[in-house]
């Protein structure tokens, strides 16, 4: 059995470019798995925002949603109809009161990874912040207790372990984005690399 396989012509519309598809779910981090509790994990808003500190029990009081999210990693891979839990990213700010110059977010997650998005890339319906995958509570490989998941773009977008969400007036590059990937990183058009 092999692990990664060309799309078939009903699949084909739904596989960007360049992409094939991931038997399992391979798990891509930079670095170390960070190990963080939900009793431990915290969330800061901070720049271009009224400051405020998200604990565990916050996230769960807000309303979640189950859903369905294709996956397409800039290293050619894609996993369709990974199934998922969480608060949709629209009801998460609207807990937050930012300031009419924010325009960025750069996404802060322990261990230290960055990643940068324009406001409008980030709230959008389909974006959520996950706790659950097919069923079970987020594993930490995947980024437990708390990610990001931006169907629409590159997944080096969907943060891990998120502990910060920075706003910005201007834009801001996160770790891959300073390493030579897209500043967006749209799979479709096959944003995988700054062309600056
Ligand atoms: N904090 C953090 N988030 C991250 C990464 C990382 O290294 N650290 N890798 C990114 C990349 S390149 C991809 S493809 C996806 C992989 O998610 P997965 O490991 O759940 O498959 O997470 C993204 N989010
Ligand atoms: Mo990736």
């Amino acid at each position: 059995m092999k692990f990664f396989e060309q799309p078939g012509p009903h699949q084909a519309d739904r596989v960007p470019p360049g992409q094939h598809l991931a038997k399992g779910f391979p798990v891509l981090t930079y670095g170390e798995t960070p190990q963080v509790s939900q009793g431990d994990w915290a969330l800061q808003v901070f720049g271009l925002v009224a400051p405020k500190t998200f604990h565990w029990t916050d996230i769960l009081a807000l309303p979640q949603q189950a859903f369905t999210a294709d996956f397409h990693c800039v290293t050619t891979w894609s996993k369709l109809d990974v199934k998922w839990t969480g608060v949709a990213i629209s009801d998460f700010m609207a807990q937050v009161s930012l300031l009419s110059e924010a325009a960025y977010v750069l996404i802060h997650c322990y261990g230290g990874y960055t990643t940068n998005l324009s406001l409008a890339d980030f709230v959008r319906p389909e974006n959520f912040l996950a706790l659950t995958l097919f069923g079970e509570p987020l594993p930490a490989a995947h980024g437990g207790p708390l990610r990001v998941v931006v169907p629409h773009l590159y997944a080096w977008k969907s943060a891990k372990w998120i502990n910060g969400l920075e706003f910005l007036s201007e834009e801001a590059l996160g770790f891959w984005e300073c390493n030579g990937y897209h500043r967006r990183g749209d799979p479709w058009a096959k944003q995988r690399y700054s062309d600056r």
